[in-house]
Formats: C-alpha cells, structure tokens, sequence
C-alpha cells in the first residue's frame, strides 16, 4: 500500500511535467483504472486520444489499442506500459491471408472489428465495433462481407443481417473460454440474477443473455436496470467500473477463469516507469496509419 502510494504520488507529477494523460481499458488492473483519467473500451478511448490536447498518451491496454490512439492522433506521443501486452484475437488474422481472401471475394466490403492490428486495418474498407456492428455492415453497399478476425461476433451479427458474411475463424481466448455449463451452474446459484454477456462469447453462451452488448452497452444496461444482480460474461476487469456505478448491486463474473492475461501484464509500477523513461512508444509507419485512419473515418462516419 505505502509503494503504490508512493508511485501514485511520482506519477502525478510526471503527468504534469510531460503534459500527459493516462487511458485505461476497462480490463486493467484495478491499481491502473483507479489513477486514469479517463477509462473506457477500445473505441471510447481512441476517441478520447483523438480529441486531447496533450502531448503525451499513456494507454493502459494492448498494443493494437495504443496503436488506434496513434493512428487518430499522429503527432502526439503515445506511451504504452508494456510492449508484450499483446491480443491473440487481433494475431489470428494476417495480411497475407486476408490479401488471399479478398482475391477470392472481388465483390466483397472488408469489415473489420477494431480488435486488429494497424497492418490489418489498413487492408480494410471500414472498422467496426461490438457495439455499432450492425450498422456499419447494413451501411455499405455490398451484399457481400469479409468479416475479420472474431468468428463469434460475426455469427452474432450474421444472425441479425441478410447479407452474405465470409467469417474469418478468430476468436477471444478469454471470452471463448466460458461455457454453456458455467452459465447454467451460475443461473441456478443465482435465480434472481440476469446474464449480461458479451458476443465475444460463444453463440450458445451469448443465446443465453438477458443482454447481449459491447463492454460499454453492458456498464449502462446494469447501472440503468431494476435488476440488483448480475451474472457477468465479459472480462473481470469490468468489475471495477460496475462497482464505481452501481456500489449496491451485485456482480457475479461468471467464471474465475474471464481474466485475459495479456491485459493483466500492464501494472502501476510499469505505468509510472514509461511515463519516467518514455519508453516504450507506439509507433505506426505513416503510409499504414494513413490508410488504418481511413477505416476508422469511415466508421465514424456511419449514423
Ligand atoms: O478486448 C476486448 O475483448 C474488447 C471487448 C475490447 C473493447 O474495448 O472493445
Ligand atoms: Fe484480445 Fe480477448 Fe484480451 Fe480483448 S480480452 S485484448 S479480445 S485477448
């Protein structure tokens, strides 16, 4: 306790020394989303990096999130804590492949969810999130969609469109991970709770949700719900942002196993540390950011 008093004590005033601001995902560690200044999903945050006025982003996630941040504010520094804090669902896809995918479908939209690296995203004809999925793919003209790299939340949104959809076979490990058992063990400790679930998640875990929405959607489904209890089907790290909004509900995660590691790699020590060093640095090569940033525009621009 007196450590971390002491490093929140040293990174207060390396924020003000370099002009900086701290973003932290939803699924950091706690010790990380208490010292933020702003904490959000991966889109809410690269929105944020693009509207600061301060020469410094720290963004407390993984690479490909530091990388959005990047690619919509090119002239700003932007500093992650630890390069290794990686997401295997954005390196389940690659270039190549996905070069050979659109070879075979000419006609085809590339759609990609924005848990993918810049390299990806520059092979794209528009972004996406779990939240305005839907929207994006009924937005462009094509019957036909290369959908990349989250199979389960492309049979979500396949579920709810008539156009054609080419799912490219990436998956969350961590949101993959729970099962029909784990929910059906939880709703019967818990009669009164309601499943609120990512669509990360497997189809028949995500069949099984009272709600079914981004990390964004299911904080406001729980704080603005009747319901006082909560079986949770996304990251534990939620946890943290669930409890600042509604301290007297209840929150069950539903296993202990919702825990994705690589975001767990990022610590306070490590925070204050690349604030100190300036190291390490996101770094996007200008001709990639440029066409990445294009994706995501397009995104941006979808009503
Ligand atoms: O990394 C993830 O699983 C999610 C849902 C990130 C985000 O913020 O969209
Ligand atoms: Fe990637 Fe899943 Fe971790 Fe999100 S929770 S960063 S999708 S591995």
């Amino acid at each position: 306790a007196e450590q971390n008093r002491e490093l929140r004590e040293r990174l207060m005033q390396l924020k003000k020394e370099r002009n900086a601001i701290i973003l932290a995902h939803y699924y950091q560690r706690d010790e990380i989303q208490e010292v933020a200044d702003f904490r959000g999903d991966s889109f809410l945050l690269a929105q944020k990096a693009a509207a600061t006025d301060a020469d410094v982003i720290v963004f407390c996630g993984v690479h490909f999130m530091g990388e959005s941040a990047k690619i919509l504010a090119p002239n700003k520094t932007v500093l992650i804590p630890d390069e290794r804090a990686g997401c295997p669902m954005a390196d389940m896809v690659n270039v190549d492949g996905l070069r050979k995918l659109k070879a075979q479908h000419p006609n085809a939209t590339v759609v990609t969810y924005i848990n993918s690296s810049a390299e990806i995203k520059a092979e794209t004809d528009i972004c996406c999130t779990s939240s305005n999925a839907l929207k994006v793919i009924n937005s462009v003209e094509s019957d036909e969609i290369i959908w990349v790299p989250d199979k389960n939340l492309g049979h979500y949104v396949q579920q709810h469109t008539d156009k054609k959809m080419i799912i490219w076979e990436g998956y969350c490990n961590t949101h993959d991970m729970l099962t029909v058992k784990d929910v059906e063990e939880m709703k019967a400790k818990h009669p009164n709770a309601q499943f609120v679930v990512h669509p990360e998640c497997r189809p028949e875990v995500v069949a099984l949700g009272d709600y079914v929405g981004s990390t964004t959607g299911i904080l406001e489904y729980c704080k603005n719900s009747d319901c006082q209890e909560f079986i949770v089907g996304t990251e534990d790290g939620t946890g943290y942002q669930l409890r600042v909004d509604s301290p007297n509900k209840t929150f069950h995660f539903a296993t202990k196993y919702l825990v994705c590691p690589n975001m767990k790699v990022n610590n306070l020590k490590k925070l204050v540390k690349c604030l100190e060093t300036m190291q390490p640095q996101v770094y996007v090569p200008p001709a990639v950011a440029d066409s990445a940033r294009q994706s995501l525009e397009r995104m941006l621009q979808v009503k």
